[in-house]
């Protein structure tokens, strides 16, 4: 389904079969691997990926940094580390926000036009889907009402259920 004259689209699907400029790592601190988009992600691209991420000294919450795709149809992985749920008064919401104004900026910088993103922070991190769907619609309508060089915005949903939600949120958020 496409929202915003077709550039953002929800997709239910594996983020790593995306032919995209890049496709968005929900990652940890590290950005040494690990399990869930993160697991799948390297396990995709293969060894040279954490090569590169070995050399890249970590990446703080809410921030973003960008790889090669290495075996992945994907050119690009922009890694970004989005919030522990704690509760919501750890400032959780604003650092998942940040996670998705940082990653299309880092996507403008390098020419990227096109860009899928997972549900950041919303599995092993613990962040409430429905409260995290809403932030990351409503980031990136913004930036893409800023910003006219960002073609197409893929939200790739792991799931039906989750696909279903980032749908009814996306009829209020981008319609
Ligand atoms: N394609 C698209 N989405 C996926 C895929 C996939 N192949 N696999 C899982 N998801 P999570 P987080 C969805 O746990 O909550 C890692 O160990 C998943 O269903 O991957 O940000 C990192 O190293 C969920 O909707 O990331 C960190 O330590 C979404 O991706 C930690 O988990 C995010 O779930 C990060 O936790």
């Amino acid at each position: 389904m496409s929202y915003l004259n077709g550039r953002v689209e929800i997709i239910e699907g594996d983020i790593t079969k995306l032919e995209v400029d890049a496709i968005v790592n929900a990652a940890n601190k590290s950005l040494l691997g690990g399990g869930g988009v993160d697991g799948a992600i390297h396990r995709a691209a293969g060894p040279e990926l954490l090569e590169e991420t070995r050399t890249l000294g970590g990446c703080e919450t809410g921030e973003a940094k960008i790889t090669k795709g290495y075996r992945l149809p994907a050119k690009h992985v922009i890694h970004t580390v989005g919030p522990v749920w704690h509760g919501g008064e750890k400032n959780e919401d604003e650092l998942l926000a940040n996670c998705y104004r940082n990653s299309l900026k880092l996507a403008v910088e390098n020419g990227l036009k096109t860009i899928a993103f997972p549900a950041i922070s919303t599995g092993a991190y613990g962040f409430p889907i429905e409260r995290a769907t809403r932030i990351a619609l409503e980031q990136i309508r913004a930036f893409l009402e800023k910003d006219d060089s960002i073609q197409r915005v893929i939200c790739c949903c792991f799931g039906k259920r989750d696909y279903e939600i980032y749908r009814r949120i996306a009829d209020e958020v981008l319609t």
